[in-house]
């Protein structure tokens, strides 16, 4: 059993059928060692009398124990904590013009995808509101071969060559003597790193900004980063760079939030990414490239092999050529997602690399990890690894090797074999890396069009609004307020100031260093509206969690009302009361309770509903609970609805009054639900800043 299907037609369920061969259903089955042997006894080992001594030949115990002893694999060196999900991918048009690519021709095929998220520093146990960049990795089973897309939800890299990554790691992750601090990078190893190495000026700026804290891993952008090539079938090349756009929008928490998140519920992407495809909302994202032609590779004022620049969307538009739908939850999270194995090596003809010299390291490093990782050469073999395709060659035995290849020939060329497994002709489907002309001389040296590290930096930052400004400035406050060394801090004001002065100002300011002394702040008032996700056009409720305040005696009419409302815009809603069971209206309908005060949290809700009902709204006042469950939404700029009574809830919670202009809604009709909806949809309301 070598591939799935050795026809060549993929479809949707491929890889599903494929998975269904290792699947095993332990159900209503008697229990057996690994051999197969049936257990008589589970629970006593088997010992020299009641109180004696355990005995050596207690296989069952043995086995049992070995097993359990070696359960751990070593956890990715970066990207550990992750959460994975199947889906499929379908292009919209066929991209012949561009790349001869084959999941990327025909718009009724549906190709199996398998989607790992992550988190970058932490380990595997680590929260996952972390503030932190986001790898969104995408294993592509296509009829040519698997694909990988290893990308992150930013599209600039820290580093311009992979020779630096694992300072860089080194640098982020905690430090090694007392393994402080967990998932962060506020910390002044990290910082340091950043002060001496100018190249990381632009992606610290998006890291520090609201894209390193998403809402929801359906709800944030995903790129490629790198520079690839398409090929077409005439052999012509284009430069590409790949886009994930979700259809929900760029969301993002805010600081606070994101912080006591990491406390009350450290799955909180983990859970919401798996209630989606549970619920049927399958998380949708569409499929852009850039493309510039291979003429054009010097006619941009930057170089487009460097990693620590993006190709501004004004200038080079994102093309959206296809759709993917993750819409079903793995079965077992150790042997898919644990054991799925990523490697930007892993391309089908039709896409080939560009000289990005860290895309180059990193075709070195995936295969290298997983050695070490999954324990040995064969780790394609594992369920979630094969391609649905047939795959031949004269690789042979390893560390847990699955397949057996027969006859004595494992060697190319033969003839006891009719030397096959033959390599297949490019017109045949093999691939053919792409003919670039190369010419140089052997340096350890960075081109001088890599030494502006100043300009997209200061384009992000033109680009964001107010707000979001506020938000990097906080963000810098907080990481760099927390570096003891007042050196670091001092020079990483400094390399600000090469960015924008009034932004180092800032920075001193909330750190106590001393206002920049530098003045080489670059010139440039070019903006790139795309890169703000304030300014993106997408606002839609769906999916989004409200808490519904209610207790006894509250108003059923008007819960059944915004109910419904909620019902027809995709929203769902959790009961939050002051102690689990049901509650009873006036009107003495009964609901069930899903949350209580203790269990929940408005951080874990997109906006609170205080139903309205005098005898409801008396029991939820008297708990201080509701009361700063209400405040803190709105200091988290929340939308927040009120039936009537709710109202004094309201108050006593500091809002002044109601203004949905503000996001602050009276529930009174149908009209008003209409317009808690939207404030819903709006995401944040920031004019209560
Ligand atoms: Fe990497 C994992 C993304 C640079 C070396 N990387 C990893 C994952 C993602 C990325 C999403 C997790 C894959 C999974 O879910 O299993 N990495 C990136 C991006 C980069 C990048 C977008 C820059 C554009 N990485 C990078 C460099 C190197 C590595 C320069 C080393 C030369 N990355 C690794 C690794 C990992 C990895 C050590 C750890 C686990 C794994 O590969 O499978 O090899």
């Amino acid at each position: 059993m070598v591939s799935e299907n050795e026809s060549g037609k993929i479809n949707e369920h491929s890889k599903n059928r494929q998975l269904d061969q290792y699947r095993a259903d332990d159900n209503g089955k008697k229990m057996t060692t690994n051999q197969g042997l049936r257990i008589s006894e589970d629970e006593h080992s088997l010992k020299a009398g009641t109180r004696g001594p355990t005995l050596m030949e207690d296989f069952h115990f043995r086995e049992k124990m070995t097993h359990f002893d070696h359960e751990r694999i070593p956890e990715r060196i970066v990207h550990a904590r992750g959460s994975g999900a199947h889906g499929y991918f379908q292009v919209y048009e066929p991209m012949t013009e561009f790349t001869k690519a084959k999941f990327l021709q025909d718009p009724s095929v549906k190709t199996p995808v398998f989607v790992r998220y992550s988190t970058v520093a932490g380990s595997r146990g680590s929260a996952d509101s972390v503030r932190d960049v986001r790898g969104f990795s995408t294993k592509f089973y296509t009829e040519e071969g698997n694909y990988d897309l290893v990308g992150n939800n930013i599209p600039v890299f820290f580093i311009q060559d992979a020779i630096k990554f694992p300072d860089l790691i080194h640098a982020v992750k905690p430090e090694p003597h007392n393994e402080i601090p967990q998932a962060a990078s506020a910390h002044d190893t990290f910082w340091d790193f950043v002060a001496n190495n100018e190249e990381t000026a632009h992606m610290i700026m998006w890291h520090l900004s609201d894209r390193a804290i998403p809402r929801s891993l359906r709800m944030m952008e995903g790129f490629g980063v790198h520079t690839f090539r398409f090929v077409n079938e005439e052999g012509v090349s284009h430069f590409v760079k790949f886009h994930w756009k979700p259809v929900l929008g760029v969301k993002s928490l805010v600081w606070d939030e994101a912080q006591k998140i990491a406390g009350k519920n450290p799955d909180f992407h983990r859970q919401d990414l798996w209630e989606a495809i549970d619920t049927d909302n399958y998380p949708e994202f569409e499929f852009g490239v850039q493309l510039i032609k291979e003429e054009d590779e010097f006619n941009f004022d930057f170089d487009i092999l460097d990693p620590t620049k993006l190709w501004p969307e004004e200038q080079v538009p994102v093309k959206i050529i296809g759709k993917m739908v993750l819409n079903q939850n793995p079965d077992n999270f150790f042997a898919e997602t644990e054991q799925i194995a990523f490697h930007p090596g892993h391309v089908v003809p039709g896409i080939d690399f560009s000289n990005d010299p860290l895309l180059q390291g990193r075709l070195f490093s995936y295969t290298d990890t997983q050695l070490s990782r999954l324990g040995g050469p064969n780790f394609h073999e594992l369920p979630i690894n094969r391609p649905v395709c047939p795959f031949h060659n004269n690789q042979r035995d390893g560390m847990h090797r699955m397949t057996i290849n027969p006859g004595p020939v494992s060697y190319h060329k033969n003839s006891l074999a009719g030397n096959s497994p033959v390599p297949a002709s490019e017109a045949e489907g093999g691939y053919a890396h792409y003919q670039e002309k190369v010419d140089g001389r052997k340096v350890r040296q960075r081109s001088e069009s890599f030494k502006d590290h100043y300009s997209q930096a200061k384009l992000f930052w033109n680009s964001m609004t107010e707000v979001e400004k506020e938000h990097i400035i906080a963000a810098f406050h907080f990481e760099v307020g927390k570096v003891k060394s007042k050196d670091v801090q001092q020079q990483v004001v400094e390399m600000f100031s090469n960015v924008d002065l009034e932004l180092a100002e800032a920075i001193a300011k909330g750190v106590g260093a001393n206002p920049p002394s530098n003045k080489n702040e670059v010139e440039t008032e070019l903006t790139s509206p795309a890169l703000s996700q304030e300014l993106m056009k997408v606002k839609t409720a769906a999916t989004r969690k409200v808490a519904i305040l209610a207790a006894d005696g509250f108003n059923g009419t008007e819960v059944n009302q915004v109910l419904e409302s909620f019902k027809a815009a995709g929203i769902t809603a959790e009961i939050v009361s002051i102690n689990r069971g049901m509650i009873t209206s006036a009107t003495e309908q009964q609901v069930e309770v899903d949350q209580t005060f203790l269990t929940a949290d408005s951080v874990l809700y997109d906006a609170v509903y205080v139903a309205g009902g005098q005898e409801s709204v008396d029991a939820l006042k008297a708990t201080k609970n509701s009361i700063f469950f209400v405040n803190e939404a709105y200091n988290h700029f929340k939308a927040i609805g009120a039936g009537k009574e709710g109202a004094e809830i309201l108050t006593k919670a500091g809002i002044g009054s109601f203004d949905p202009n503000a996001g602050v809604v009276a529930i009174a009709d149908e009209k008003s639900g209409t317009a808690f909806i939207e404030a819903i949809a709006k995401h944040r309301h920031w004019i209560r800043a």
